[in-house]
Formats: C-alpha cells, structure tokens, sequence
C-alpha cells in the first residue's frame, strides 16, 4: 500500500468554518444533508481544486451556493468528491448522501450496534457518513439536527449542548438539534439514537456552572453504570484540581454500546464507549474490571482537553494526545489507588506489549514518520511509550515546571491543532531548558539498553557507578535514572554525590561514572526506581544483590523488580528456589496484612511473554512454559503452610458487602494469588480448594480467580466447572467473554478442539469485536505454546480467523494478525511456520489496506 509521509505535510487548501447536518436515520436508508461553509485557506495553494474525501458513499444531490454545480465540474464517487475549479471566496456546499448502518460491518462511520445507531469517526470514519475535509486540522463548528422514528430512537444525542427537539407533525417520527460550540475535526463528531436508560447527576465545576452528567446504557442495565458514573465526577474533579482544567459545555454524555472496535472513543461533549468499559456489578465484573472502567473513563474525560481542546495537527502526531492522555489517567488511577501497585501494573503492561513491539517488525517511533494505513498505530508504542516520555519529562524537570509547562502548553494551543514541537515548546519557554536532545525519544524506534557496574572503595568509602547506554548508532539519549544505595540493613542516606538531584542522575552521554562519598559499606545500587525511564537494565547484581534489595529496598517498584529478577534468573538457571521463597515468606510474614496488593504482585512471577521477552536466545515456547511451571510448583510447597494461613485469613467474613476499593481488592488478589500458588504445588489440593471458592464466591473476582486456577487443572472438576458458569451466566455476553478467555488460554494440545467447540456456541459471534478478542485474540496473546504449536495448528486457526475477519472488520483483523510480529525471535522451526502463514496472508487477493499493511511490515 502506498505511504503518507510527516515530511509531506501541506496545510489544507481549503477550510470548513461551519457544517450543518441533518441526519434522517433508518436502519438501511440514512440520508445526510450536509451544508459546508467553505472558504480557500490562506494559508494553502491558492486556486487549488477542492478535494472531499469518501469512502463507500452514495451521492444523492448536490449544489453549490444554492444551485446546481455546472456539469462536469464536479466528480463524485463512492470513495470521493472533487470540484476542479471551486470559488476563490467563502461559499456553500449542500451535500445530500445515503448510507446503510445495518450493513456497516467495519463499526466505523455511522452503524448499528443491537439496534441503537451510533458513530466512530476516529481516525477516518466521517468520511463514511457524508464527503468531507477529513482530517484533524480542519476544524468545524457542528450543528447537528437528528431525526428518527420515536419509538426505534426515543434517545438523540450529539456533541456539545441540545438546543432543540420535538416532534414531526404527521409522522412517528421525531427529532433533536445539537449545537457544539467548540471548533474540533471531523473525528471527534459523534451522534447516538436508541433505546436506552440512563444514570445522571450534576457536576458543578471549578467556574460554578453546573453540568448534567449522564451514562446511557441498554435498558435494565442502568444500576450496571453507576459506577462509570462516579469515575466521570471522580476524573472531573481530578482534572481540576490536578491540572486546572474544568468541563466546557452544559452536558456530558457517555454512551455504552456492545459491538466497538476499540475500547472508547472521547468524541466532544458524547463518548462512545464499548460496554465492557462500562457495565459493572460484583457479579458480573473483577476488581480489574472495575479499575480499567475508572481508567478508560478517566482517559476518555481527560481527553476534552488533551486532544479536544487541543487537537492533533496530523496523525503522525497522535501520541500528542495519547501518550499525554494515557499518562493523565495514570496519574489519575495513581491518586485513587496504590501508587506503587499502579506503577507495578503500567510497568508489566509497558513490557508485555510495548517491548516485544519495539523489538519486533512492527517497531515504529513514538511519533512515526510514515504509515499506510493509520488505524495501524493506535499501539502500545505511540500510546504507552508516548507516555513514558511524559513522566520522564515530568521526572526532568520536576512537578512545578511541569504543570506550568502543560498550563502553558494549553494557553498557547487552545483551540488548534498543534503538534508535538508545540508540546515541548512550552515546557522549554517555563524552564529555560533546551530540549532538543529529549526530543529523540519520540524519533528513535527501539528499547535503550542500560548497563551499570560498581565498584566499592572500602578505604575511601567510595563508591563509583558506571552506566552505560546502548542503543542505534545516533547521538545518545537523555535518561533520567532514578537512583539510591542500599546496605545491608537498609537505605544508605548518608551517602552524597552531587551528580544526583532529587534522587535522579540525568544521563545525557553515552557513559558516565559517578562517585558516591561517604558510602560506609560495599552498597547495592538500586537502580531505575520507579522504572523512571522506559529501558531494558542490565546491572550486575547477584541473586542476594536483588534480595537485599527486595528486602530493604526504599522504592517499592524496585522492591517488585528484584523478585522479578531473581524469578528470571531461577527460571534460566534452573536453580533452587530456596531462599527466593524464604525472602517472599519474609515478606508475607511482613507485609501480607499491610499491603497485599504489593504482596500478591510479588508473588506473581513473570508470565510466560515476560521471560520470552527477557530471552537473549530464540524463544522456546515450550521450555519457558515447563521452566515456569516448575519454579511455581517450587514456590507454592515451600511456601504453602503461610498461603493456607492467607487463603483462610483474607477470605470475607459472611454478609461483607462488596467493594471495588484499592484495599480491598488487594485482599482479593493476595487470597487469589494464594491459591493459585497453592494448586501450583499441589494440583489436587488445588481443585478441590478451586471448587469450594467457586461454590462460595460471592463475586466476579473470586469466581473468575477459582476458574481460572481450576481451568489450570485437568479433569472433571474442571469441566464440571466451566459446564456450570455457563449455565449460569447463559444471558451476560461480556461475562461468557471471560469464560471464552480462560478456556482460550489453556496450555493444552485440546484447546484447538476447545477452540472449535466454542466457535460454534450460539454466544459467540464473528462480528463482536469482543468475542473475537475474547476466545481468539485470547489465545493468539494468551496461550503462547498452543499458539506456537509445533504442528502450526495455533498459528493457522488464528490466520483463518483473520482471513475470515478482513471482509467485514479489518481494523480487527489486522489488530489480531500483531499476534505474529514477534515471529522472528521463536525458535526456527515455529518462525518458519509463522513466516508462510503471514505469506499466505499477504497473498489474499483484495486484501484490506489494514491487514496487508501489518502482513506487509511484519514480513519486512
Ligand atoms: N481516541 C480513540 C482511539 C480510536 C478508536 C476508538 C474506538 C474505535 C476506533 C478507534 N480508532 C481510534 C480512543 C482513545 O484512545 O482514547
Ligand atoms: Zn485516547
């Protein structure tokens, strides 16, 4: 496919100041009546012809400035629009075109999802519904008029304030008028017409006006929402007084729908969201359920002014709003909960999906400088490692310049389309600092490599720490290393070195020593804490260098990741698991009633596409697998005399209400983690302990937990098990998803068969992206050694899936396909296989732009 370079960016030669919309919705028939007030762009190519963008439409009429454009001054077609020779003044484009939601397969454009009309415009869905200047730095006022029959659509929602509504006389029908007064790109309109309930409440912001703020969800589902509810005034709130920024219109609409493409979408004033990141009740949703409902909500909300208010100049620029946003809800998330446990998570969530995708064929830098197909770099690079760099520049420049720098950041770029040299702008205006060589990490592909080495002085009571960077041949990168000393006993305050401020040592050379005074005993340097800059650390430390500092450390992310390190190292040596599990029983003992949550995440070793990532080797599926299996097995006997004590200990007493709170969640992930553990060691004592938290549970996160531990476990408990939840939650598709997942996820050479079974399960459905994700996506991201089979049959039902998919929902299909970027790090013999199955994908005659671009790149 041909590509769209950053260096060709020209401004639009024309603009569209207002656009007015008339949309007539009916299931097969929708017709839109646009008038565009146009005008040439003085800052474009003057006498340029006007080029509208399409896809799959259907032109019904047309004038221009009231009348009939001459003939054959125009040229229409389902993926265009042109006038060769348009007015060199402001004029008027009436636009009438039809379109057919029932049949929008792709959920982008205007489509129907269980009936209810909704819109996903991002990146490029406007242009399904009516010809338009599709791209994000034109910027429109909309008025939206939406008609529908009453009793189909009884609710009407657009973007920004209603203004509007009433009946058509004569007919069932009726209609709502939606005024949005702030300009913004056509991806961010959105419309809504349906049946549904809704939750609301009143927000008063920081300025006194007050906001109607509603959750609109299918009918019967309205107590499921109240808790999306709440995050909305949570993250109102928060973005207040956290950043100073209030809400800007008299309404906030959040829609929940059950076939999306992605997880949300922050259109103005009315975000659609999949309803997986709505819905919730202890029955029907984990602890994790819960706090990614509050962190997508939260990013959603954020994004009124990280991507609304400001918007993105092009697409090479989204990690402007992405990386910025996912960084704000992590803040956000951080502030409600454990800071530390947060940071542990976005850290796993960093390295499960960012590094393999840096380290792959599909690598691109944070801001890239070329794509074909941009629905492709909605990735974990652009926005995870987008917002790594954020917190690192917080971390550079500390708090107080960092949020005059993002105050300055919004005063400056209010209402345009900016990118990201205006983003870093404003941080040097506030700080007097040049950050041109910081700038690099948006530019350069790859993980950095960090190398330390030490030595001890005891004479001098010195200490010299070397780092080193090693990354492509360019300039080196500026790498804030969050940094201390620990001794024997605990932190080593005393010691001074001048190079480090606020506990961080910038690293701006391709290697440095540094010098440590008064360092009274041989130290172990703690290193990256809070994982304060997104590289892989090579240090050497010996296995009691990490349990020192997994037993004294200050920082509690590097407490974590020192049991990380050595659970790396026993699972590639092989060695004995000894005093691993005494420091974790020491740490039970310490911190299990104090903090579980932390405690259950240390007592999480590294999944299996964790090791595989640490692996300098080719990855051997199968020998991780068995070499991670028998280190939980180690650790659950020797440590089970204190995870029966916790699994007893942290079980509810009878009658406690459920709570989705931080605290007692980790209760939950600690008794959990316990018993997993447990059925590690002793598979039979397992399922029978499985079974009985299953048949007790009181919640989702519990029952899920028991499941999943049992699903580990071969037999008839384990059937009979699966058999049951089924029945049970027979009515509840996004509860059956998890059922889907934990059965995708087996490692068992029946899970094909499994597989196959489930297809055919009157739940599943090829065309809700949920589903799909839940049983395939689950397995192709989830079961690396049935994925990775060596007779190819993972790789081949995941293929056909895609194959299947890129007829009716590419983006889908080609999200699915990532599943093979890393092919070339598997061992020969199964990176063969994955090479001809990405061939014979690539071959598909009339492939979509989606999936032959990632086949394409992954092949490359
Ligand atoms: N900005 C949105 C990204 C997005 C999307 C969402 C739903 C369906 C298709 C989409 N394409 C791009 C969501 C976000 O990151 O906030
Ligand atoms: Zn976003």
């Amino acid at each position: 496919p041909p590509l769209i370079h950053l260096a060709d960016y020209r401004p639009s030669d024309h603009l569209i100041d207002r656009v007015d919309l008339d949309v007539q919705l009916d299931p097969h028939r929708t017709r839109i009546t646009a008038v565009l007030s146009l005008r040439p762009n003085p800052a474009g190519a003057a006498g340029a012809p006007l080029r509208l963008d399409g896809d799959d439409l259907r032109l019904v009429a047309l004038d221009l400035d009231g009348a009939p454009p001459a003939p054959g001054s125009v040229t229409a077609g389902p993926q265009g629009l042109e006038i060769a020779e348009p007015p060199q003044r402001p004029f008027t484009l009436t636009v009438v075109t039809e379109i057919d939601p029932t049949a929008n397969t792709k959920l982008m454009g205007l489509y129907r999802s269980s009936g209810v009309y909704c819109t996903q415009c991002e990146a490029d869905g406007f242009r399904r519904i009516t010809y338009f200047l599709d791209r994000p730095d034109v910027l429109s006022v909309y008025t939206t008029r939406i008609e529908a029959e009453r009793d189909a659509a009884p609710v009407l929602l657009g973007n920004g304030n209603p203004v509007e509504s009433g009946s058509v006389p004569g007919t069932d029908r009726h209609y709502a008028v939606w005024h949005d007064p702030h300009p913004k790109p056509a991806y961010l309109f959105a419309l809504v017409g349906g049946r549904l309930g809704s939750v609301e409440t009143t927000f008063r912001t920081m300025e006194g006006r007050d906001v109607r703020v509603a959750v609109l969800v299918e009918p019967g589902k309205e107590e499921r929402a109240a808790y999306a509810l709440d995050a909305v005034i949570r993250s109102m709130r928060w973005d207040e007084e956290a950043f100073g920024r209030p809400y800007d219109l008299d309404v906030f609409n959040v829609v929940a729908v059950s076939d999306f493409n992605m997880g949300a979408m922050e259109n103005k004033g009315l975000n659609i969201f999949n309803d997986k990141y709505v819905l919730a009740s202890p029955e029907t949703a984990t602890d994790a359920d819960y706090a990614a409902i509050e962190a997508i909500i939260a990013h959603e909300y954020f994004h009124n002014w990280s991507g609304n208010r400001v918007t993105c100049r092009d697409w090479f620029q989204l990690c402007l709003k992405e990386g910025l946003t996912v960084f704000r809800d992590q803040e956000f998330s951080s502030d409600m909960r454990s800071r530390a446990v947060h940071r542990i998570g976005e850290v796993r969530a960093l390295r499960a999906r960012q590094f393999p995708e840096d380290a792959g064929p599909l690598r691109h830098p944070v801001r890239p400088t070329a794509y074909a197909e941009i629905n492709n770099f909605y990735t974990a690079t652009v926005y995870e490692k987008g917002a790594e760099i954020v917190r690192m520049l917080k971390t550079l420049l500390g708090s107080e310049a960092f949020r005059a720098g993002m105050d300055r950041y919004y005063a400056e770029n209010d209402g345009r389309a900016a990118t990201v040299e205006d983003f870093l702008a404003a941080f040097e205006a506030v700080s007097g600092r040049d950050l041109a060589a910081f700038a690099q990490w948006y530019a350069r592909p790859g993980t950095p490599l960090l190398t330390a080495s030490g030595r001890y002085d005891a004479a001098a009571r010195r200490y010299d720490l070397t780092l080193k960077q090693s990354f492509d041949d360019g300039e080196p990168l500026v790498i804030p290393v969050a940094l201390g000393l620990v001794g024997a006993g605990g932190a080593l305050d005393g010691a001074v070195c001048p190079e480090v401020r606020d506990g961080v040592y910038v690293l701006g050379a391709r290697e440095a020593t540094i010098r440590f005074a008064e360092v009274p005993e041989p130290p172990v340097p703690s290193l990256l804490r809070g994982f304060s800059a997104p590289v892989r650390l090579q240090a050497d430390l010996s296995e009691a260098d990490h349990l020192r500092l997994l037993a004294h450390d200050t920082d509690p992310f590097n407490r974590w990741q020192a049991a990380q390190s050595v659970a790396h190292g026993l699972m590639r040596g092989g060695g004995l698991a000894t005093a691993f599990a005494e420091a974790l029983g020491l740490l039970l003992d310490r911190e299990g009633a104090r903090d579980p949550a932390f405690a259950a995440l240390a007592l999480a070793i590294p999944s299996e596409g964790e090791v595989a990532n640490e692996m300098r080797a080719e990855v051997d599926p199968d020998a991780i697998h068995a070499a991670r299996t028998a280190l939980r097995r180690d650790l659950g006997r020797a440590l089970r005399p204190r995870l029966d004590a916790l699994w007893d200990a942290l079980a509810d007493a009878p009658g406690t209400p459920y709570s989705p709170d931080a605290a007692a969640a980790g209760r939950r992930a600690l008794r959990n983690a316990a018993l997993d553990l447990v059925a590690a060691g002793d598979p039979e004592t397992g399922a029978v302990r499985a079974a009985s938290q299953l048949a007790a549970a009181t919640n989702m996160t519990d029952r899920l937990a028991a499941l999943g531990t049992l699903a580990l476990i071969p037999g008839e408990p384990r059937e009979a098990a699966l058999a049951a939840f089924a029945e049970r939650y027979a009515s509840e598709p996004l509860v059956l998803d998890k059922w889907f997942a934990v059965q995708a996820m087996i490692p068992e050479d029946g899970t094909l068969a499994r597989i196959e079974r489930l297809k055919a399960h009157p739940a599943f459905a090829m065309t809700n992206p949920n589903r799909v994700r839940a049983l395939i996506g689950s397995f192709a991201f989830g079961n690396p050694t049935q994925f990775a089979r060596a007779d190819g049959a993972g790789f081949t039902l995941v293929a056909d899936t895609v194959a299947a998919l890129d007829t009716t929902n590419p983006q889908v299909a080609a999200k699915l396909l990532t599943a093979f970027g890393s092919w070339r790090r598997l061992k020969k013999s199964r990176g063969c296989q994955a090479e001809e199955i990405l061939k014979r994908i690539k071959a598909i005659p009339s492939l979509s732009r989606d999936v032959a671009d990632i086949a394409a790149r992954s092949l490359a």
